[in-house]
């Protein structure tokens, strides 16, 4: 069994994990035990063959099987010190934790990118409010969770406190984007989100770039190695401002070259992963949009993100901004287009926000497509 590391994107086997014995302070690593392959050596026998072959003999051999089973289920103990329960499961990596939220049979990663100045500390920070508290996923028997202290620290400290509490914008002057910020958000938030039942996870792993260093291709090679990783792609665009608009479509074309060169895909092959293109601060131009922004429902079925979806895709035409529509089509087989805003209107005396109360847009949409696709 392999899985994602959704803090550095790596790959690791089961058996490849590196402990932190709190015991004698050092790393260890324990040997994984394959129990099926014992199973299938000790058991599947010519005196054994009964049980593989009668149905009414399958209780038997579940037991039999459970008691191999069980024996995984061993505490992991340090071979050093003998310890055991003190120890804990890390990325040989990047050695950061590797909590057991993270260990479901299968992992999808949401990821999100868009260049500076397109919304994306504000669309995180608003985001993440939404989903801890509203009944959005509660109300589709989804549970949604931080995990580990980084994340919860750093949502608190440089999103929550700021939008928040202080009330202001990221700016020059704020904790958002002072030195200290772009330190500890050089690694991802995590989140995990699953469904009841399921086996899938969903991990969202947010790193808000400064956005410069993904305009540049060869900065963005370096910088977004968590794209190829990623099953799903949050892409903030900015349309209202020029410059932004600009650096907006570098950044998606640097994502298609990317994730083809990283997929060694052929020409005609569409790639796989999920984009939700998110068109960002669209309380600017609501009144064009027309009846889509009409009172948007908070739980959004996915027939009205299909419609919310294929409304915007029209606007994009008829204005102009058809490059964006060909290069998404040409090359992703999985694709929607989302407007949405995160403060739901327009700061007048940026950065102050304190005279309104923020009151989100649409922001969850890309979250709910792409969980449905992928929960
Ligand atoms: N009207 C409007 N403006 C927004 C919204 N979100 C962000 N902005 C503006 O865009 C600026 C940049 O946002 P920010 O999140 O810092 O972008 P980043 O550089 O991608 O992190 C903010 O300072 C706001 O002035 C929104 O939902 N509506
Ligand atoms: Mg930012
Ligand atoms: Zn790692
Ligand atoms: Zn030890």
């Amino acid at each position: 069994m392999y899985y994602t590391c959704p803090h550095c994107f790596k790959s690791i086997s089961t058996g490849n994990f590196l402990y932190y014995c709190f015991q004698h302070n050092d790393y260890f690593k324990f040997p994984h035990y394959d129990w099926e392959k014992e199973f299938w050596q000790n058991e599947f026998t010519f005196a054994n063959l009964k049980l593989f072959i009668f149905p009414k003999y399958a209780t038997q051999l579940n037991d039999l099987k459970a008691t191999y089973a069980n024996k995984y289920k061993r505490a992991i103990y340090c071979p050093e010190c003998g310890a055991t329960n003190q120890a804990k499961r890390m990325c040989p990596h990047c050695k950061e934790e590797f909590y057991y939220k993270l260990l479901g049979e299968t992992t999808n990663i949401v990821s999100i990118i868009g260049p500076a100045n397109s919304g994306k500390t504000v669309f995180i920070g608003v985001l993440i409010n939404e989903l801890r508290n509203d009944i959005f996923l509660r109300e589709k028997d989804y549970s949604f969770e931080f995990v580990g202290q980084r994340t919860t620290d750093v949502y608190r400290d440089f999103f929550y406190e700021p939008l928040y509490e202080d009330k202001v914008l990221p700016n020059k002057n704020n904790t958002l984007s002072t030195g200290n910020f772009e330190q500890s958000a050089r690694k991802p938030m995590i989140f995990h989100i699953k469904k009841v039942g399921s086996k899938s996870n969903i991990i969202l792993s947010f790193y808000d770039s400064p956005g410069e260093d993904i305009e540049d291709l060869d900065a963005a090679r370096t910088h977004l190695k968590n794209m190829y990783a990623s099953q799903g792609l949050i892409l903030l665009m900015d349309l209202t401002d020029k410059e932004t608009l600009m650096t907006s479509m570098q950044t998606l074309d640097n994502v298609v070259q990317m994730l083809r060169e990283g997929k060694a895909l052929y020409a005609n092959d569409k790639i796989p992963t999920r984009l939700a293109l998110v068109f960002t601060k669209c309380d600017r131009y609501k009144k064009e949009l027309g009846t889509i922004c009409n009172n948007p429902p908070k739980i959004p079925t996915i027939e009205y993100i299909d419609l919310v979806s294929s409304t915007f895709e029209n606007y994009l035409r008829i204005n102009g901004y058809k490059h964006i529509l060909n290069t998404t089509q040409n090359n992703f087989s999985n694709y929607r287009y989302l407007p949405v805003s995160a403060l739901g209107f327009e700061p007048k005396t940026a950065p102050d926000i304190a005279k309104n109360d923020i009151s989100p847009m649409m922001i969850e949409y890309p979250i709910a497509w792409l969980i449905n696709e992928l929960g």
